[in-house]
């Protein structure tokens, strides 16, 4: 990480992935890298709030370096969350310990609407630091940057909270869609003027979490949500950095995903990297790389139930013109760090095995 002659960042294992090709061993990295699985994510945030941490740049830097000091992965992600934005523009929202985000006031009509505002850089200086501090002390690991994608933020706004079904999004869209379109429209501004920020800062690559896409159907998905999504890709495609999107429980949803413009498709561990690559193909905006797939529920399985898992992932994930490993989902907060640092050790001592040299 601060060697004296790092890596050039475009020859890092992680972007030629995402470009699709293949580099000499496959990336790992872990959704929720940072957070409560390690201890020392635990003492940096003791007596701060969640979205206070967010503001000063040195929790930042600390809390995303800690898991690439002691996981080892090939890329970092930066800490913030996908209500954070929000926050910084002034909105009501908090993120309770053990819950997730929550808001006071749901969303149920215009003026609930007119309340949510994208981020100017001038309302995030501690963003653009942080980014800046962290792609220094990179060196020649990237940094993700990220946001939630309209509809998954749009849930916790109109739900008040974490939801299961979704209802009263669902019956907003259905019920007052002109409603719908309109806060939509809001959450891809507020996405883009984040991601923006976080990539003219320095950041090399950028996901965008449609973490709770999975509970639409494909009909609803293109009618709801795909429109305001691709906005979102349009909007970050001049930068011309790896456009990642990720969802659990998406595999009806992946090629709809990927026509929504991403470079990079993320796959819970529900569908094959292969089936995934075939269904991303079969939308006709593929083959792309993809990422994933690992079921965090086999980080406590024991290492002889997670070593032929991980083979078998590698395997599959030939079938992508390149390959990231991950879980299928965030790291839980009970796992236990030394597996994943394990997991990590593992997938980057296995080789690609596809010949690279003289390929097309
Ligand atoms: O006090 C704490 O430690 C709070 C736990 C926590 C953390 C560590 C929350 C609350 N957010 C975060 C950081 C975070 N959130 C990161 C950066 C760290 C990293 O990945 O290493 C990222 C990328 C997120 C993104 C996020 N927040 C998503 C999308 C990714 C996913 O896991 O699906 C979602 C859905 C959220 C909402 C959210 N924020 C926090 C929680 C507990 C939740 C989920 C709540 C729910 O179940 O609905």
């Amino acid at each position: 990480m601060s060697s004296t002659s790092p890596a050039p960042l475009d020859s890092s294992p992680y972007l030629l992935a995402a470009r699709g090709e293949r580099p000499p061993h496959t990336p790992v990295w872990f959704m929720r890298q940072a957070g409560r699985a390690l201890p020392e994510y635990r003492a940096a945030r003791e007596g701060t709030t969640m979205l206070e941490s967010c503001m000063r740049p040195d929790l930042v830097v600390e809390i995303t370096l800690q898991p690439v000091r002691r996981y080892g992965v090939d890329a970092a992600i930066y800490f913030s969350d996908i209500v954070a934005p929000l926050k910084f523009a002034g909105y009501d929202v908090e993120i309770k310990p053990g819950v997730g985000p929550v808001v006071a006031d749901p969303i149920r009509d215009a003026a609930g609407v007119a309340a949510v505002r994208p981020v100017t850089p001038s309302d995030v200086p501690y963003t653009t630091e942080s980014v800046q501090q962290l792609v220094s002390e990179l060196g020649g690991t990237p940094l993700i940057g990220f946001a939630g994608a309209p509809f998954t933020v749009a849930s916790y706004l109109v739900e008040g909270g974490p939801s299961k079904d979704f209802a009263k999004t669902k019956a907003m869209m259905h019920g007052n869609p002109e409603l719908w379109h309109a806060l939509a429209d809001r959450l891809a501004d507020v996405a883009i003027a984040y991601l923006s920020v976080q990539v003219e800062a320095g950041a090399s690559a950028i996901q965008l979490f449609d973490s709770w896409a999975g509970g639409l159907s494909p009909r609803d998905y293109e009618r709801f949500v795909q429109p305001h999504s691709a906005k979102v890709f349009d909007a970050i495609a001049s930068y011309g950095v790896p456009r990642v999107h990720f969802g659990v429980n998406t595999g009806e949803l992946l090629g709809l995903m990927s026509a929504a413009g991403a470079d990079v498709v993320g796959v819970d561990w529900r569908v094959p990297l292969d089936e995934a690559v075939r269904r991303i193909t079969a939308a006709g905006a593929g083959p792309k790389p993809v990422q994933g797939n690992l079921d965090p529920a086999l980080l406590f399985a024991g290492w002889d139930a997670i070593e032929p898992e991980i083979d078998r992932i590698l395997e599959e994930g030939k079938a992508a013109p390149g390959h990231i490993f991950n879980l299928g989902h965030g790291v839980p907060p009970d796992a236990d760090p030394e597996v994943l640092a394990r997991v990590a050790k593992y997938v980057r001592s296995k080789s690609t095995a596809r010949p690279v040299v003289g390929a097309e």
